[in-house]
């Protein structure tokens, strides 16, 4: 039995929707232009926020290689740096999804375009696109599932998203160098035209470089001008359906899906009483119970292994060691130590954040001091868990040297909860949540 070209997807009359067209695709590409700059830039800055350039247990990309090359000494001012580039990362992530799937679908026919390479250059762009694509959604993906569902990566996401994000990166800016010019124009002259958001139905969405005396729907490949025009012409249906919905609809709805995933993430960065409007984001809702430690946890005691025999007053000691001497404390002599105050918020990788909190205890250099390093240094940090990824982390010496940077052993008032950390935790300023080490027990200081 012959299957009628027109039900097959490479046949350009299986797909009528009518808004398709160079300019639905030009829109959510500039937008798509600007946001995914946006995350590789926060996503960048993420990565350099673990100091993986200490090596060890920070860095879960040691075969980076020349990827690592702008690492620099992450800075602890703004003290809410991280906050804020890595609550913009993961709230704007999610809000351009809508974008990102309708942009796909925009474009959907010319997976199945035939014949499948007509050239090398047009070979080597559909590997391009190939790698644009399934970049684009193994990025979005994992971002997702990491924030959604932590659990499903066992230390992996890591590298997984850092190696994703410099394929999709690399992919997405050759697509924008052959496509940007194109969706400019197309814009610019939809816009000069008044029907950037004209009903699909118009005559008016032929590619942005026809002749505009030449009606889209007659023109062939060959009359339709320079070949990116025509790969542009190959987006409108040949046989449109009726439209179901204009084109200013079909963006609004785009642009409706986005502020509502907004809307119902970004509160879970901003804290407070915001905090209650991140309905689908796993940290958001109400701060958990009351009191001084209610807010955020990550992991509880329970769930990382800490019992309260190794976090008994009379059992746990907190261990000093520096080059020349090992100390151990007490937590009444670490208490008897010169306390100061920082407020501080905890900003995890995941996008959620707390407000500031107000933390007190010993300062970081302090402790340095005390193991016998003269100047900052680095500080090998371990709790008393025995496993799990976050059990230990290297800080940088800027960070120890902050007078912010606190051992801390109260958190507003009180004395740490044991799911904040007691009887000990480091709270850095402009670091992500994960090098806010809880339960500490040993801190090593030099270089790693
Ligand atoms: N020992 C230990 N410290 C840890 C973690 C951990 O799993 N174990 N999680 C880290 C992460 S990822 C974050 S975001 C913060 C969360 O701190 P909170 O639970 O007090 O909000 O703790 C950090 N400190
Ligand atoms: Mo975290």
């Amino acid at each position: 039995m012959r299957v009628p070209s027109r039900l097959l997807p490479s046949s350009p009359g299986f797909w009528r929707s009518p808004l398709r067209g160079p300019r639905f695709t030009s829109v959510l590409g500039l937008v798509l232009l600007v946001g995914v700059t946006v995350m590789f830039v926060t996503g960048l800055l993420s990565y350099a926020a673990y100091n993986p350039g200490l090596g060890g247990v920070n860095d879960r990309t040691p075969d980076k290689g020349l990827l690592g090359f702008y690492l620099f000494d992450w800075p602890t001012d703004p003290y809410w740096l991280y906050r804020l580039t890595q609550g913009v990362h993961v709230t704007l992530g999610v809000t351009l999804i809508p974008v990102l799937l309708a942009k796909l679908w925009s474009v959907v026919p010319k997976l199945f375009a035939l014949p499948p390479v007509r050239s090398l250059a047009h070979a080597l762009e559909r590997i391009t696109i190939l790698l644009l694509v399934g970049g684009g959604l193994f990025e979005f993906t994992t971002g997702v599932l990491n924030v959604q569902l932590d659990y499903l990566f066992p230390g992996s996401f890591y590298p997984l998203h850092f190696y994703g994000a410099w394929l999709f990166f690399a992919a997405f800016l050759l697509h924008a160098a052959l496509r940007v010019p194109l969706a400019v124009r197309t814009v610019r002259r939809a816009r000069a035209q008044g029907n950037l958001l004209a009903p699909a139905d118009e005559p008016a969405d032929r590619p942005a470089d026809a002749p505009a005396d030449r009606p889209a729907a007659g023109a062939t490949r060959e009359q339709a001008g320079e070949p990116v025009a025509r790969e542009a012409d190959a987006l409108v249906a040949t046989r449109p359906d009726a439209p179901t919905v204009s084109r200013r609809g079909a963006l609004w709805s785009v642009a409706g899906g986005s502020l509502l995933l907004l809307a119902t993430t970004a509160g879970q960065s901003i804290g407070g009483s915001w905090r209650r409007t991140a309905l689908l984001a796993p940290h958001g809702g109400e701060d958990p119970g009351s009191g001084p430690g209610a807010f955020q946890v990550n992991k509880t005691a329970a769930y990382a292994g800490i019992t309260t025999a190794g976090t008994r007053e009379d059992t746990w000691r907190l261990e000093l060691r520096g080059p020349t001497r090992t100390v151990r404390l007490s937590r009444a002599q670490v208490r008897a130590l010169p306390q100061y105050g920082a407020a501080l918020p905890i900003a995890c990788v995941e996008g959620w954040s707390t407000s500031d909190q107000h933390w007190r205890g010993v300062r970081l250099r302090d402790l340095a001091a005390l193991a016998g390093e003269r100047e900052a240094v680095d500080v090998y940090v371990e709790s008393l868990q025995t496993h799990g990824t976050f059990r230990h982390a290297w800080l940088r010496a800027n960070q120890v040297a902050d007078p912010r940077s606190l051992l801390a052993l109260e958190v507003n008032g009180a004395d740490l909860t044991p799911d904040h950390g007691y009887p000990a935790r480091v709270v850095v300023p402009a670091a992500p949540g994960v090098l806010n080490t809880k339960w500490v027990t040993r801190m090593t200081f030099g270089r790693p």
